[in-house]
């Protein structure tokens, strides 16, 4: 059970701030007679990445926006853990929605309102109701390192350096410098001046200043005015931009951030975006969370299991990483993810479908919270290709009802190469990727211990067998995947690791076939996932 850190003792310190007399433990134990919702563990959900602009179309210009999430709701949720007819997930992350001039809106214009493209304040405000009624969370892309060129704090910037006038408000609202102090970083010359703003993006995406304590108040601001709103997080965008290329100021950064916005709101949901390798991000978990990219792609532990070229590695590495996470911050906890809007569509790295499913397998019954990027449960396909254009990344959801969504303007990923298979078809076919992914959520929901317990890698008979033993207040549990095409029969008492641990009953199983356990001996067929009790 994992209880102890900061956030927990951030609440505890204010119950005892209020009461000044129960000891701790008397204090979290009331709280949980209570039933009152522990906030790290609530946190161990399955999350839905949806590039809003590609998702559903509710009026017809061919973009995505948040009424067509609203109008879609039930096929990410129903409000029924046990209905079987929807995705099952249990929070949505919006890739950016405020006001601005691209199609993907990570350069906004205005923090406080709803790009009209994707509706309006109200909308959001509905949205935000109905995730709540469902018990859906729903966390927001805050983009807050740089803003649009054309946001009026850097038109007001530009024009305070131009005019020489260190009086006003914006004139130090941005990172910049003189011609003469320019370093390895990206930057900008403004018309006219010896000045030069920072933008490692690109000229239209200028980063602000966050020595200036203004520009650290308005990114406060924003985010209290969301949390007010009823928004239960962020996925914060580019955090090593903070200082670029100065990780320990950008970690000092996110520490203080997090620590404002945790002290207004003290269940937040956030998880950053640092695409850098392990020891980068690691510098990041004391402050927060933060997406596991070694996991996701085609070359990924995952996938190389999947594909069936041993599965070793991928149990070595699910356990060290979790171990990793956790002595760096207690309460800290793996954020998985197979691609994400910014990565060629990982349906793309495998010709056939079980391997597919087989990677859903080992990348969801793994420890952690974990993001299923939209369309990744149908198989969704789109890359880059020699256009170069994220564009293909993003491609429309496939409904297949009569949807008015289109392509992001840009795309050239060839309509003859995406799937053919629709939602309606999914729905229908017993075997689909979807109804795969709606299982395994729903498992995954089911027993507590696949997000939360401590998993030790268990190496199998042969390259294509292995799991884990799962510990979770004080109980075992085993998971097992057979990622080759070969049923295999295995004696567990014979396995490293395993000495001193049996296991009574088969509680799920999840791929093509089945899987039974006769005293010591399991039978798992191929391209299958089973868990033990
Ligand atoms: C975020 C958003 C992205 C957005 C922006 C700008 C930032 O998700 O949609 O782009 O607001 C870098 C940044 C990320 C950024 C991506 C797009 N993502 O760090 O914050 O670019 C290397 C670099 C990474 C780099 C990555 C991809 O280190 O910094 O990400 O390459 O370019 C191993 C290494 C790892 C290495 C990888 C891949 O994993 O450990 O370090 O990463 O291999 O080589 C928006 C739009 C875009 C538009 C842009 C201007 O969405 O379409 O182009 O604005
Ligand atoms: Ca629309």
């Amino acid at each position: 059970m994992k209880i102890s850190g900061k956030k927990i003792s951030r609440i505890i310190s204010l119950i005892l701030l209020l009461t000044m007399t129960a000891s701790i433990g008397a204090t979290l134990s009331s709280c949980k007679n209570k039933g009152t919702v522990d906030p790290v563990d609530d946190n161990y959900r399955t999350f839905y990445q949806i590039f809003v602009g590609s998702f559903s179309d509710s009026n017809g210009d061919g973009i995505g926006d948040l009424r067509g999430i609203i109008n879609r709701f039930d096929y990410l949720n129903d409000g029924d853990i046990d209905s079987g007819n929807d995705l099952g997930v249990q929070g949505i992350w919006l890739s950016p929605i405020f006001a601005s001039p691209t199609y993907h809106k990570y350069d906004t214009t205005d923090y406080y309102n709803v790009d009209p493209e994707f509706g309006t304040n109200e909308d959001l405000k509905e949205l935000i109701e109905l995730c709540h009624e469902r018990n859906v969370k729903i966390i927001l892309d805050l983009v807050i390192n740089h803003t649009s060129r054309f946001h009026p704090w850097f038109l007001k910037f530009k024009e305070a350096r131009q005019n020489g006038d260190s009086s006003n408000k914006y004139y130090n609202y941005y990172s910049c410098v003189n011609g003469a102090d320019r370093d390895g970083r990206s930057w900008q010359k403004i018309l006219g001046i010896d000045y030069y703003y920072e933008c490692n993006f690109t000229g239209d995406m200028p980063e602000l200043n966050f020595d200036n304590p203004k520009v650290k108040e308005e990114v406060v601001n924003i985010a209290k005015h969301y949390l007010d709103l009823g928004i239960d997080g962020f996925r914060f965008d580019a955090i090593k931009y903070i200082y670029y290329g100065d990780t320990k100021r950008s970690a000092e950064f996110w520490d203080w951030y997090m620590g404002e916005l945790t002290t207004y709101k003290p269940d937040i949901y956030c998880v950053g975006e640092c695409w850098s390798a392990e020891s980068e991000i690691m510098q990041y978990y004391g402050a927060l969370n933060c997406f596991n990219f070694a996991m996701s792609g085609p070359e990924s532990p995952a996938a190389v299991a999947a594909k069936g070229n041993g599965i070793g590695s991928f149990l070595n590495y699910v356990e060290r990483y979790q171990n990793k996470v956790e002595s760096v911050n207690p309460n800290g906890m793996p954020i998985q993810f197979l691609s994400n809007h910014d990565q060629d569509r990982i349906a793309g790295a495998f010709v056939y479908p079980e391997q597919m499913k087989m990677l859903a397998n080992l990348y969801l019954l793994s420890p952690g919270s974990h993001f299923i990027y939209y369309g990744e449960e149908l198989g969704i396909k789109g890359s880059r290709g020699g256009a170069n254009t994220d564009a293909n990344r993003r491609l429309a959801m496939v409904w297949g009802d009569g949807d008015t969504i289109e392509n992001p303007e840009g795309t050239t990923y060839p309509d003859y190469a995406q799937i053919k298979a629709t939602v309606v078809d999914q729905l229908e076919d017993e075997s689909s990727m979807l109804n795969h992914y709606s299982k395994l959520i729903s498992v995954r929901n089911k027993h507590k211990a696949i997000a939360r317990g401590d998993y030790k890698a268990i190496g199998g008979p042969n390259k294509y067998v292995g799991g884990f033993l799962v510990e979770y207040e004080g109980e075992f549990m085993g998971i097992f995947h057979n990622v080759g095409l070969e049923s295999i029969t295995i004696n567990l008492s014979e396995l490293n690791g395993l000495e001193g641990h049996s296991f009574a009953e088969v509680l799920d199983t999840v791929g093509e076939g089945s899987a039974t356990l006769e005293g010591d001996t399991l039978t798992i067929e191929g391209f299958t996932t089973v868990i033990l009790k």
